[in-house]
């Protein structure tokens, strides 16, 4: 172990860093609020395996004790996975939570800091946060969004669900200055469903196409993270009427109960796996997978670019 500014760098990523090997970053909000036990757990352990079989070393960011792990070993994995009652860390959330000393699952906000901190590229996840629906009530913007404006990352993601304003979303990211990209698709991807009826800003069909924008973009001194969307596999992708049926029912729920603030992902995400008795989870879970080997692929072309 490795303690680099204040984080603990578990060998294996930091002998990978150290000889220009490529990491890729995972998040761990995903684990402790995204998804039920044992799911989180397996599903996080397949995707540091996809990213083993592509030829990069995965490093799963998450806060332990009041510590920033960059990499977890198998065993904190699965206590990480098992507790539930961890706190979800953001960006505003990093400080407090280290003075603290609590364990959290880092957002896709926070995991972008740590990355970049450690000295990562490339981060999969399964969906980015973004502009909330009726957004001009609640004023609810994902920090994630603000995060992909200046940190330099490259986020692998299946879009963003329709609990969202995807329009909206889409259009903060243009303002902000964030690269938008479909991979083998000119739509961007709706996370459960291959498309939302919006397009994203450019198509590439090359991971290795992908890992030289992100090249070109910071040697030019354009500070920021770029998004990559990657459809959900046909075969996984949802019935479209059942995922808005289930999404509405959430959304009108989270309402009623005046749940706000940071709670308002994890109950749509929680009450979306009840209401279509867990179909949306393996959907979720095959997405995940799949962005692992795009990212790794992306990891790998990036570590090559001339
Ligand atoms: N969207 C998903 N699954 C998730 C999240 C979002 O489909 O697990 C998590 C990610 O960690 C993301 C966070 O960074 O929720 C966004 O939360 P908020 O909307 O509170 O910013
Ligand atoms: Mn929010």
């Amino acid at each position: 172990m490795n303690t680099t500014q204040g984080m603990d760098i578990s060998a294996e990523v930091q002998v990978a860093l150290e000889t220009g090997q490529p990491v890729v970053a995972l998040e761990s909000t995903i684990i402790s609020h995204g998804m039920p036990y044992p799911q989180n757990f397996e599903t996080a352990h397949s995707v540091e395996n996809i990213i083993h079989e592509e030829g990069a070393v995965p490093a799963t960011i998450a806060i332990l004790e009041g510590r920033i792990k960059i990499g977890l070993s198998l065993n904190e994995l699965e206590q990480f996975s098992q507790i539930r009652t961890q706190v979800k860390v953001g960006r505003r959330d990093l400080p407090l939570v280290l003075t603290q000393k609590q364990s959290g699952g880092t957002t896709v906000a926070a995991t972008m800091i740590c990355a970049r901190l450690a000295g990562i590229a490339v981060f999969v996840t399964g969906g980015i946060g973004g502009v909330h629906r009726e957004n001009e009530k609640t004023m609810d913007i994902s920090a994630d969004l603000k995060e992909l404006a200046q940190t330099n990352v490259a986020v692998v993601c299946a879009g963003i669900k329709s609990i969202l304003d995807i329009p909206r979303t889409l259009e903060y990211l243009e303002t902000h200055g964030v690269p938008v990209i479909g991979f083998q698709t000119a739509e961007f991807p709706a996370f459960y469903t291959r498309s939302s009826g919006s397009l994203v800003q450019s198509r590439l069909d090359t991971p290795q196409e992908i890992a030289r924008c992100m090249k070109i973009k910071w040697d030019m001194g354009l500070d920021g993270g770029l998004v990559i969307g990657n459809p959900v596999p046909p075969e996984s992708a949802m019935d479209e009427s059942r995922i808005q049926e289930a999404i509405s029912e959430a959304l009108k729920e989270a309402n009623e109960n005046k749940i706000e603030g940071k709670e308002v992902t994890p109950f749509l995400l929680e009450r979306i796996n009840q209401l279509t008795e867990g179909e949306s989870l393996k959907s979720n879970i095959a997405l995940v997978c799949n962005n692992a080997h795009l990212g790794a692929k992306i990891a790998v072309a990036f570590q090559t670019q001339p």
